[in-house]
């Protein structure tokens, strides 16, 4: 019975997605499912893409939080529409908290919608949003077994960022290995190893976001 009833909720969930997703085309709006372990540097990361990007595109933000609208405050600093979900004790994002996120956005004034999901490695990889494109913030303090400990996560996306790279002189954390792991069970996933902090990396990931909205754009 449990079962049954897990499965109407996500058929649901899928209905909804696709509804968004049918908004966001009309509206030529690409959205990017970001998510990550609480504290991974989500947050940074949209900021830093924001920065980046901003010269060439119309950025708008949806943040998914339980509680609070600490990131919404620092996203909104930055001048750009921005929606804060609080989920009330849910660990993911999903499409219907989405669907009334976007009747509160300026659609027209968007061109790249940037998510950031809750903090958690597990549910959120199970419910589409309505998103283009999903991509996980992993950070090197949490180590690089994470690919073997949450593979759904690590198969459901299309991109891994690799945060906090400055810290990789003083945490075991073998790249490499993670990479190679990450490979081994999504072999179409696109590996950027970054630091928010020092903004190494940034520019490789913006690019390749920016060419994959725009592929005749970015030649
Ligand atoms: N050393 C280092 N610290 C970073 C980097 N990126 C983010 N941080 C720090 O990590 C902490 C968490 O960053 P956030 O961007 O808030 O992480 P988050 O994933 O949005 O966190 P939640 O929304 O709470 O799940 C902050 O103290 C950041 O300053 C980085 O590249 N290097
Ligand atoms: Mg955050």
């Amino acid at each position: 019975m449990e079962i049954k009833v897990l499965k109407d909720i996500l058929g649901a969930n899928e209905q909804i997605a696709r509804k968004n997703h049918a908004l966001l085309e009309q509206h030529g709006i690409f959205a990017v499912n970001i998510m990550a372990s609480p504290g991974a540097g989500k947050t940074s990361l949209v900021l830093q893409t924001i920065k980046t990007l901003r010269s060439k595109l119309k950025v708008g933000v949806i943040e998914g939080d339980i509680a609070s609208t600490v990131d919404a405050e620092l996203v909104g600093k930055e001048g750009v529409p921005v929606v804060q979900i609080n989920t009330g004790g849910e660990c993911h994002l999903d499409a219907n908290m989405i669907q009334n996120a976007l009747n509160n956005l300026p659609l027209k004034s968007i061109e790249l919608l940037l998510i950031e999901n809750v903090g958690n490695l597990v549910c959120p990889a199970e419910f589409n949003l309505g998103e283009h494109m999903k991509a996980l913030v992993a950070s090197v303090p949490e180590g690089d077994d994470k690919p073997f400990k949450y593979p759904l996560m690590f198969t459901t996306v299309d991109a891994v960022i690799i945060n906090k790279t400055d810290l990789l002189p003083y945490v075991k954390f073998n790249l490499e290995a993670f990479t190679k792991a990450i490979k081994a069970i999504n072999a179409k996933v696109e590996i950027f190893p970054v630091s928010c902090t020092t903004g190494e990396g940034v520019q490789k990931w913006a690019e390749w976001l920016f060419a994959r909205m725009r592929p005749a754009a970015a030649g």
